[in-house]
Order: C-alpha cells, then sequence, then structure tokens
C-alpha cells in the first residue's frame, strides 16, 4: 500500500566521482558482499529493505576516506557549526547515488542480483527528525554546505522516534509512533570515542555522538551532521541486578533513554515540558564540548581566540541554552574572567529567528532551570544581573528594559538572551525581518540596528528538482547544455527568453503530463483515490495550522460543490484539491479541519453527479517522500497563510521550481516570488499585512458572512448536517472560532473576510488553466525565475555575510 513506482534515471553528464576500472562490477560486489553481512542469506533471496540496507553501507564504505579527509581539512581553519533541534532529511540513499553519480552502476548492481531499484528505494524509511519547514530548512542547508565545500557541521539529537506516523480512522487523525531507525540504519555512524558526559542537577549521562555523511553534488567533500544519543553512564545497576532488584536495575536506564526518545510533534508553538528543556541542554552541552575541546587540541588551552576559529547559528530559540553553557564551560572548565568569556560568547553566536508567533518565542520557568542544573541558572541570572546595568547605562527606561531581560516574571526567555548575546540576528525572509525590526524584535532593533539582517530561506535544487523530477531535469540539461544548473540554478534565468518556442513549451507539457500521471497511479496505489491526470492538481501540502488557513481551501472546494449541485451542468475546469498535512496531536481545532477535509473528501468524491469535475484526496502521512511525488505533478501551489503570519515558507519556493503557478497572499517570501516571475505569472490575492490591522479593528465576521454570496451556506453546512464530525462538536468549533466574539472567536485569521478575493483568484487560475500553452509558459517562467530560491545562493550570503567562512582548500 505503501509503496509506489519511481522514476530513477541517472542523467549527470559528470564523470563517476569514484575512479576505479570498472565501477559498475565493483559496485556489484560491495553490494553482495554487504547485503549478505546484513541479511545472512543471498542477495538474491534478501527483501527490498535488506538490499537497501547492504547498498547503502556500500556507498558509506565508498565515501569513507573522503569523508575523513574533507573533516581534516574542514578542522585546519574557520568553521561554521550549525545548531538545530530538528534535521527533517528524509531518505538518504538516492540522494547519496545522485551525488555521486551512481544511480546507474547501482542500478545495474541491483538488477545483476534480480532485484529492482525501484523496490529499493521505496523500501527506505524517511528520517523524520523535524516537524516542518524549520528542519527541512537544516537539512537543504547542510545539502549546499557540502556541495559548496563549506566547513559546516549539523549538531542535532538522534531522536528514537521520529515524528508520528499518521492515519486517519473514519476521517480523524490518528498518531503511531515512528520507529525509524529499529531495523538498521546505516548512514549514521557511532562515533564511541567522541561521547561526552552531560551532567544535570538530578543525572548524569553520556552523549554519544553518530554521525551522518553529507555528500555534495559534484564534490568529493564530505560535510557531517553529529546527532547525539544519551546512554546511561553504566549499562545498569549491577550491583541491583544481582540482588535480584531487576526493575531497579533498568529504570535510571530508561530514565536516560526517555531523553531521546521521542521529537516534540509541535510546529511553531512549543510543548512546555521539562524533558523539552533537557533535550536542548543536552545537545548543546555535548555539542559545545566537543567544539572546545577540538580548539584545545589544536591552539591549546587559552581560549580567547575560539570565536576566530568558531562561529555557531542558532536555529531558532531551542538551542538558546548554548549561550549560558559556553559561559559555564569557559569560566568553570577553562578559569576565564567573566569579561573575556564574555567577549567569546557574543562573538560565537548568530541568532535566525523562523517566527512572529508570539507562542513560538520560548520562555522556561525559573523553577525547571533550578531543577536541571543550578549552575546555568546562575550565570543566566548574572548575565540578567549585567544586561539591567547595561541598558540603564544606554538610558533605557525601567519598563523596557525588565519587559527585554533574560529573567523577568519569574520566566527565563530564550529569545532575550539570544539577542543580546548575538553578534547577529536575522529573520527568513524580507517581510519577516521587516516585522521583526518594527514589531517583534523593535526594542533590540533599536538599540542594535546593525546586528539585524535578512536571510531569504531557500531550497536545495538536488533534492527538490534534480532528484524528484528527473523528467524536468532532463529538459534543463538540454536547455542549458550541461547539468551545470544543478549546482548553479541561476543558470535557468536566461532560459526565459526561450519562453516562446513552440517545441520547448510542448516538451514541458509533456513533462508535467507524465508526472501527473505517476502522481495519480502512486495515490491510487498507496490509498485507493482514483484521479483524473487532466484535471488541474491544485496542491496544499504543510503542517496544519490555523494561520496557514487550510480552512479557506476547504471552503472554496465545499462552495464549488454546492455551485454544481445548484447547477448540474456547470461548465468548470475540473481540477483536483490535493492536501497533506499533520495537526498537532494538541491542537484540536488543527485536527478538526483535518476532519473536516475528510468529511468534505467523502461527500465530493462519491456523489456522481460531480463526476471528474473536482475531487478531494488529503495524502495520509505526509512527509518528505510524499512531498517528493506531489510537487513534480503539481499545476497550482496553496500559499495563502494570512499576510504577515508565515515568516517565510519554502514549499513555496518547492513548487516554483518545478512550474507550479503560486496562488498566494502576499506573506514571507511569496512576495519575493512574485517579485522574481512578476504579478501575470502568480495569483495573488487577499488583505495585504499593512492593512491588515486597520480592517480587523473594524472587522464584522458575520456581515462579511452574510454579505459574501455562497458563503454562508458553506458555514451552515459545518452544522446543518450537511457533514458530519461523529458527535465530536469539532465542526461547531470551526464555526464558533470563525464568528463568535472574543479572543477564542472573531476569526482572527481573516477566512471569512478574504474568502471572496481568494475565490475570485482560484477560479481565474482554473479558468486560464483552460489554454494549455499559455498556462505552460507562465510554468517556465516560475522555472526559470526559481535561482533566487536555492538554498545556494541562501548558505553563500550567510557565508559571507554571518560566517565569514571560505571553501576549503581541497
Ligand atoms: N513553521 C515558519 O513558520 C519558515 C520555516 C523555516 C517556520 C516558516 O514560514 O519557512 O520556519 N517557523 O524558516 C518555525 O518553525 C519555530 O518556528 C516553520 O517551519
Amino acid at each position: 500500500r505503501w509503496a509506489g513506482p519511481t522514476t530513477v534515471e541517472s542523467r549527470a553528464s559528470l564523470p563517476p566521482l569514484i575512479q576505479g576500472e570498472n565501477v559498475t562490477s565493483d559496485l556489484t560486489s560491495s553490494l553482495g558482499s554487504f547485503t549478505r553481512a546484513v541479511a545472512g542469506r543471498s542477495p538474491e533471496s534478501s527483501t527490498p529493505l535488506e538490499v537497501w540496507a547492504g547498498l547503502s553501507a556500500t556507498i558509506v564504505d565508498r565515501i569513507a576516506e573522503d569523508w575523513e579527509q574533507s573533516a581534516l581539512r574542514a578542522s585546519a581553519g574557520r568553521q561554521q557549526h550549525y545548531f538545530s533541534a530538528e534535521f527533517l532529511m528524509g531518505r538518504a540513499l538516492l540522494n547519496n547515488l545522485t551525488n555521486l553519480n551512481l544511480v546507474d552502476d547501482a542500478k545495474k548492481a541491483v538488477e545483476a542480483y534480480g532485484q529492482n531499484l525501484s523496490d529499493v528505494l521505496e523500501a527506505e524509511r524517511d528520517a523524520a527528525l523535524g516537524n516542518g519547514g524549520l528542519g527541512r530548512l537544516a537539512a537543504c542547508f547542510l545539502d549546499s554546505c557540502a556541495t559548496l565545500d563549506l566547513p559546516v557541521t549539523g549538531y542535532g539529537i538522534l531522536y528514537r522516534y521520529g515524528l508520528f506516523k499518521q492515519s486517519f480512522e473514519n476521517g480523524f487523525q490518528h498518531e503511531h509512533p515512528d520507529p525509524w531507525m529499529e531495523e538498521g540504519y546505516p548512514f549514521v555512524v557511532r562515533r564511541e570515542e567522541q561521547s561526552r558526559y552531560v551532567k544535570f542537577d538530578d543525572m548524569d549521562v553520556r552523549a554519544v555522538p553518530y554521525d551522518m555523511p553529507i555528500t555534495g553534488y559534484g564534490t568529493n567533500n564530505v560535510g557531517t551532521l553529529r546527532l547525539w544519543k544519551s546512554e546511561p553512564m553504566e549499562e545498569f545497576d549491577y550491583d541491583a541486578f544481582n540482588s535480584q532488584r531487576f526493575t531497579d536495575a533498568i529504570v535510571e536506564r530508561e530514565r536516560v533513554a526517555d531523553l531521546c526518545r521521542v521529537l516534540y510533534p509541535n510546529d511553531t508553538t512549543y510543548e512546555g515540558k521539562v524533558l523539552r528543556v533537557r533535550q536542548q541542554y543536552f545537545f548543546v552541552s555535548a555539542s559545545l564540548q566537543a567544539m572546545v575541546d577540538a580548539y584545545v587540541e589544536k591552539h591549546g588551552d587559552d581560549l580567547t581566540g575560539f570565536a576566530e576559529y568558531n562561529c555557531i547559528q542558532l536555529n531558532d530559540t531551542h538551542p538558546v541554552l548554548a549561550i549560558p553553557e559556553l559561559m559555564r564551560i569557559l569560566l568553570d572548565d577553562h578559569g576565564m574572567t567573566w569579561e573575556d568569556a564574555w567577549e567569546v560568547t557574543t562573538r560565537t553566536f548568530a541568532y535566525t529567528n523562523h517566527t512572529t508567533l508570539a507562542e513560538a518565542l520560548e520562555t522556561w520557568e525559573y523553577s525547571i532551570f533550578q531543577q536541571l542544573f543550578g549552575r546555568v541558572l546562575e550565570i543566566v541570572a548574572e548575565i540578567d544581573r549585567r544586561f539591567r546595568i547595561d541598558m540603564a547605562q544606554r538610558g533605557i527606561a525601567d519598563h523596557r528594559v525588565d519587559y527585554l531581560a533574560p529573567i523577568s516574571n519569574g520566566r527565563i526567555h530564550m529569545a532575550w538572551i539570544a539577542c543580546y548575546a548575538s553578534f547577529s540576528i536575522n529573520g527568513v525572509a524580507a517581510i519577516h525581518t521587516n516585522i521583526l525590526k518594527k514589531d517583534t524584535l523593535q526594542d533590540w532593533y533599536q538599540i542594535w540596528p546593525e546586528k539585524f539582517n535578512n536571510k531569504t530561506n531557500g531550497v536545495t535544487p538536488r533534492r527538490w528538482l534534480n532528484q524528484c523530477n528527473p523528467r524536468l531535469a532532463r529538459l534543463l540539461d538540454k536547455q542549458v547544455g550541461s547539468d551545470a544548473w544543478v549546482s548553479d540554478l541561476d543558470l535557468l534565468k536566461p532560459l526565459a527568453k526561450k519562453v516562446k518556442g513552440k517545441r520547448l513549451i510542448n516538451e514541458l507539457i509533456k513533462v508535467k503530463k507524465a508526472n501527473k500521471q505517476d502522481f495519480a497511479d502512486w495515490i491510487e496505489k498507496r490509498q485507493g483515490i482514483t484521479i483524473n491526470p487532466d484535471a488541474a492538481f491544485d496542491v496544499q501540502i504543510k503542517r496544519l495550522h490555523e494561520y496557514k488557513r487550510q480552512l479557506l481551501n476547504a471552503f472554496y472546494v465545499l462552495d464549488r460543490y454546492f455551485q454544481i449541485k445548484d447547477d448540474p451542468s456547470l461548465d468548470v475546469t475540473p481540477s483536483v484539491a490535493i492536501f497533506g498535512a499533520k495537526a498537532a496531536p494538541g491542537y484540536f481545532r488543527a485536527k478538526a479541519i483535518i476532519k473536516l477535509i475528510n468529511e468534505i473528501a467523502e461527500l465530493v468524491n462519491n456523489d456522481p453527479e460531480i463526476g471528474d469535475r473536482l475531487k478531494v484526496v488529503f495524502i495520509e502521512n505526509y512527509n518528505v517522500s510524499p512531498a517528493e511525488k506531489v510537487i513534480p505533478a503539481a499545476d497550482i501551489s496553496e500559499q495563502i497563510s494570512t499576510a504577515g503570519k508565515e515568516a517565510s515558507g519554502t514549499g513555496n519556493m518547492k513548487f516554483m521550481m518545478n512550474g507550479a503557478l503560486t496562488l498566494g497572499t502576499l506573506d514571507g517570501a511569496n512576495v519575493e516570488i512574485v517579485d522574481a516571475v512578476g504579478e501575470n505569472n502568480a495569483y495573488i490575492f487577499g488583505a495585504k499585512e499593512e492593512e491588515l490591522p486597520e480592517l480587523m479593528a473594524s472587522y464584522d465576521p458575520y456581515a462579511t458572512m452574510e454579505a459574501t454570496p455562497g458563503l454562508t451556506r458553506v458555514v451552515n453546512a459545518l452544522t446543518d448536517g450537511t457533514l458530519n464530525d461523529g458527535g465530536s462538536g469539532m465542526f461547531a468549533d470551526i464555526r464558533r472560532s470563525l464568528l463568535e466574539s472574543g479572543p477564542d472567536g472573531s476569526d482572527v485569521y481573516y477566512v471569512l473576510g478574504d474568502f471572496a478575493s481568494y475565490r475570485e483568484a482560484r477560479d481565474r487560475a482554473l479558468e486560464d488553466y483552460r489554454d494549455e500553452v499559455e498556462w505552460a509558459r507562465k510554468c517556465w517562467l516560475n522555472i526559470c525565475a526559481s535561482g533566487r530560491f536555492s538554498s545556494d545562493r541562501t548558505i553563500r550570503d550567510y557565508a559571507n555575510e554571518v560566517w565569514h567562512i571560505e571553501p576549503i582548500e581541497k
């Protein structure tokens, strides 16, 4: 049910990076050996998963020496370290085969044992060690750093369970554990000798690093992602075991294992749990210890030069405990003075903010720090004391100082510590950085304008175009004359002038059609839904959140359904509304919206009167791999957040690269997408960020609903028996959130307010879709203008403007 066909083709014009007399036969014999070692039987009778493990081990074997050399070269000079609680890596095997230009050889090797490469690749589980955009961004960044030969290492946590697996039962979301590496995972290597001890006041744990090689495209440089695992100081309490107290013996062991057991399934909001703070401290402490030890080994015990050789990017506030922890290490373990230690610390850290949503600015109770690490708390208190003096000297008013202080109202403010101690503060799209300056972080901006800078997000064209869309990649190879665009996406820009070429546009149309057929086959096999590949594929895939407004999309679908019911002969462009989204398990209303979309799908898909004119597909267990299937097949990219709420978005960029047209608000990176491609090649609607405060001040959702033709019927369908929430009260809750007054109602995301304008824009897009050639031209212009949104551009900007690092010498 989960497997589907993948097109696996090699097209790189580069010679294989791995030299040898006969790459294929070498690879075949290694694959045989590794598979036999893993499976304990012949490769011919092994399962696809076993062959996957054998082939993956073969790849690690092949890159081992380059990896070792790369690490050595990187440690010779200034290095960058990317601290992140999340890395949403997805699958690794095809990515590595492509980077090493070994796809063809691997295919032959696998076939030599009567196996099939597609099946082998489909057997791999996603490493889902992240929630959404923030975690996937970290993964794209590592890919770009390796490709650009930059000395960058990622640091995170080896979660035993990644983001929960989602199933739909009766249309309701259910969550299941995701033991992603239980069956073995060759792409991480345990580095026992690099273990460190992390001390809490109530327990000590051993941190063991598992290193993952990060290959780049067209280079033999191999980067590293270091994921820490917590283990007990001693395997188990032998005395307790011997005296028959078996449970006592394993209690401690489990307590330690709990630390890394699970990724918190929240996107943008956070879980206020002691365990989460423990996770954060655990991985930053172990990472810093390793960095400082490496420095001492190279440069001696005087750490005043630490920041010349090391820089740390904090991916949101999750790793901000690294600031007091570095202070602790410098003060306590290396005997530095406060002043010297602070000097080093404030030249080491750079902070990225990823959201303006207030609930995502982490603050922790004072008592949590008291319980976990008294010494770190002491240091935070000293930072706080000095901060207050510093601010008073700058003439900042007392109430402002109190608001901005690291400790206030009995809570520790992680974002304020980050702003105070970092030399760089950045947002992730132009509009987002502006909102930080004028709103969320305005006080900091007034004191230190020079710290602020923008780094618009990007996505890696390796995974998100070259790998997931081989047909389009081949077309681009032909147009560019080589595969050079894969690591220099700006090479597509001059191709825009070919937009009038009939042959080219026809080829593009053929590519999209074939991709849509593949997706239709995949979803049919996976979920048993039949869709018409000629219909417009309208796709919204992202975490379920009210601000992202999946509800607005669902209302459009319902409205169109009613229109067809009212006029059964209505001639509309056939379309498929495709959704993919997980809701945080505790986010009731997000789960309600999932149930709602599934109910609408039931209603629409089973109504013979509707036919092919409208279908609804909800991709179950949406993740990186399903994204790789649906993005190349999309026609319309839904980016419809309430303006000012989506910091950047990165899905919007992936769709653009694959030739889907953006239907969106002027929010996040959509603003820059429209700027790059031109208004005529996107569908923009809705209230603008600067208009919303005034609009909201006089907003009457009920009156707006009544004044918008068709909308009352749609909203009423929530509760009038048209749709069934199984007695959960979920749909009435959605209705209340829109129409009732008060902080939990009032339609704060302006769904009803933007409905008319959204409907107009989506209708117009679907109308335009009928002109196949004109539509494809717009797609082409989007593809050619997507160079700005390569994470290579983002990483170059970080490297030049913040990190000040150079490509490593080879
Ligand atoms: N949810 C933002 O909301 C942004 C990514 C990556 C987010 C997205 O708009 O594209 O970060 N924020 O910068 C976040 O996780 C904690 O904040 C996201 O993924």
